[in-house]
């Protein structure tokens, strides 16, 4: 066939998909096959050619989505049409593309134009849809076996949820290069969140995905994350480099109870049940490691005292059980394991240790005897006893102290990784720093002299800003310490020891419960700059608060793999 002739058809064709005439590029698609003209070369000149001229018109805005849409639409049916009639035909491409829209979105436009200019480029392109999780988009990839998956987001609000789907393909199938768009997607965003790739518009997402097929491996991630949340939490602990810095709540568990509807009522009544919510909320959020027992006011309910227990959040103990010093002898009738609260917590955190399968690292909560006895006398009689009243605070001291060792044994025997001691009334907001050593710093030296090193790590939590008196908690010989977001990080560091490992601690109030993600995001950035790879985990300051949107504990956990080595 005389080529003038074949150019001529050609040429007709394209007038017909630039001007959106559809009939016309059948109708010209016909001549092509009445003619014998080469249908390969014809459909990838309408791919090539024609499809480049119409993304760059619309880039220079001299049309827009409507003529865009009616001119990809008679450039599909004309394509479809030679296909039929050329069956061999084989794609130049080699690209299996996933395209989709973020969860919380529904603007599908921009996504379904960036389908079509790939599908006519002649990839192989598989549309999820709107409202797509994370899970969704690796769903799919794994199931059409993608090398290349384009999320969209039209939405300020649904852009964050682009992290986990780069997270998730770094993390569970890295060989797919994860690449974005959509109005208020930058490419700075994109780097810094890890994506593969940004492109501006559809035309250009194609040139991207042409460079990528290209260029393959300039484009694979390097980043990869080679341990596991609990081996990651050991090179840590071994004062090793791992691979990224661990994470930790450090208390996630009532939240997480009303994360997944689960009253504490009902978590106290049904441990099973409670494990099981409490493991997939606390899993699924990305912690390193996480509380497997929270109920640290269970001590309080074995030795008799009145322990409100209320939908949500932390119980609080109701009346003093110590109205004066002849009280405490009674203290020592107690009977651990015939307490049904303590049993629950202790059931709940071995089905937590079962479903973990050592997969992440575990630790139960348990109060400092410090706070034990605040618990038990009433705080603020104890804060006065401590100038009126000495013997009655040594005593009942000397009591908290051997009640915590058993406690403490109990959870070790049970095979837990570690335990949190937490000691908020020895907070740098209630009791001054000599305070702390004469009565919190010596019950909790004897506690941690009998923790059983060798078998389990442990770690001391104290709200507040307890800066004037970290260099006593050198004292301990402690594993971690976590401290709120009153301390300075580099501060702390400076008078820790070395073998300390810090914790902590962006601000659970301002930043995680009230503020946008990315505030939370460059948060953990900072800390993470700050305090580098080593002898460092990243968390919140101190109780993850009930209501906390679960969006931005997802991005707490998530920020750390952008610094992967
Ligand atoms: C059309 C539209 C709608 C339609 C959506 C219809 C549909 N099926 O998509 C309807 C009316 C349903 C709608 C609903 C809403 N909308 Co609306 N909507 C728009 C509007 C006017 C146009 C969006 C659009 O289609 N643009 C054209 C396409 C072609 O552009 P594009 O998506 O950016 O895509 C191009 C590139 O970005 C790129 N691209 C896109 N995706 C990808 C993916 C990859 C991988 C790559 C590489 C490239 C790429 O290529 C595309 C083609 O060149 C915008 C305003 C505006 N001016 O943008 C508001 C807008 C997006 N909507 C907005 C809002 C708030 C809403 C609602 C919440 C409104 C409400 N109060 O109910 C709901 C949201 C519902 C939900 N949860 O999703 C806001 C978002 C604000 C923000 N910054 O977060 C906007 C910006 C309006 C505004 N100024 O307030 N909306």
């Amino acid at each position: 066939m005389d080529d003038l002739i074949t150019e001529k058809i050609l040429n007709q064709l394209n007038q017909c998909i630039l001007e959106g005439n559809e009939i016309g590029a059948v109708e010209t698609s016909k001549k092509l096959v009445d003619n014998n003209i080469d249908l390969q070369y014809a459909i990838d000149t309408i791919c090539n050619k024609c499809m480049k001229l119409l993304g760059r018109l619309y880039e220079e805005r001299e049309i827009f989505i409507p003529e865009l849409l009616l001119s990809a639409h008679a450039a599909n049916s004309a394509i479809n049409f030679l296909r039929e009639h050329h069956k061999q035909y084989v794609s130049q491409r080699h690209s299996k593309i996933v395209v989709g829209v973020v969860s919380g979105d529904f603007h599908d436009i921009g996504k379904n134009i960036v389908k079509m200019m790939l599908e006519l480029s002649g990839y192989d392109v598989h549309d999820i849809g709107t409202n797509n999780s994370a899970e969704d988009f690796l769903r799919k990839a794994e199931e059409v076996d993608a090398n290349i998956v384009g999320v969209s987001a039209l939405m300020t609000t649904s852009m964050d949820n682009m992290i986990d789907v780069v997270n998730i393909f770094l993390e569970k199938r890295n060989k797919t290069n994860v690449i974005i768009g959509g109005a208020p997607v930058t490419q700075e965003f994109a780097d810094e969140i890890g994506a593969h790739g940004y492109a501006e518009d559809a035309s250009k997402a194609v040139d991207l995905v042409e460079h990528m097929e290209n260029k393959e491996d300039r484009y694979y991630s390097k980043r990869k994350v080679k341990y596991s949340s609990y081996e990651r939490v050991m090179k840590t602990l071994e004062h090793d480099t791992p691979d990224m810095v661990p994470t930790a709540p450090p208390f996630q568990g009532y939240w997480a109870l009303n994360e997944a509807h689960v009253s504490v009522p009902t978590s106290i009544n049904h441990p099973i049940l409670a494990a099981k919510k409490q493991f997939k909320i606390s899993n699924k959020c990305g912690f390193d490691m996480f509380e497997a027992c929270w109920d640290w006011l269970a001590a309080v309910d074995v030795i008799g005292g009145h322990v409100r227990v209320e939908r949500k959040g932390n119980p609080v103990t109701m009346e003093p059980l110590v109205k004066d010093q002849g009280d405490i002898d009674s203290l020592w009738d107690y009977d651990l394991m015939s307490n049904k609260r303590l049993r629950a917590s202790i059931l709940t955190a071995k089905k937590m240790m079962e479903l973990n399968k050592g997969e992440n690292f575990l630790y139960a909560t348990l109060a400092m005897p410090f706070t034990l006895a605040a618990e038990i006398r009433g705080t603020q009689n104890l804060l006065m006893d401590i100038f009126c009243n000495r013997p009655l605070v040594f005593e009942l001291l000397d009591f908290c102290t051997d009640f915590k060792i058993e406690c403490s044994k109990i959870m070790i025997e049970e095979g837990i990784d570690s335990i949190m001691y937490c000691d908020p009334v020895a907070s740098g907001d209630l009791i001054s720093p000599e305070v702390y050593e004469e009565f919190a710093l010596p019950s909790s030296k004897e506690l941690m002299r009998k923790h059983d090193k060798e078998m389990v790590c442990s770690g001391i939590h104290i709200c507040g800003n307890i800066l004037d008196r970290i260099e006593l908690l050198n004292e301990l010989s402690t594993d971690i310490v976590s401290i709120d977001s009153h301390v300075n990080l580099s501060d702390a560091r400076k008078i820790l020891n070395d073998d300390i490992i810090l914790m902590g601690n962006v601000c659970t109030m301002e930043i995680l419960y009230a503020s946008h993600s990315n505030v939370v995001r460059q948060q953990a950035r900072s800390n993470i700059k700050q305090m580098g790879l080593e002898n460092y985990i990243l968390a919140s300051g101190c109780d993850i608060a009930v209501d906390t949107p679960i969006q931005n504990v997802r991005t707490l956990t998530s920020t750390p793999k952008e610094f992967l080595k």
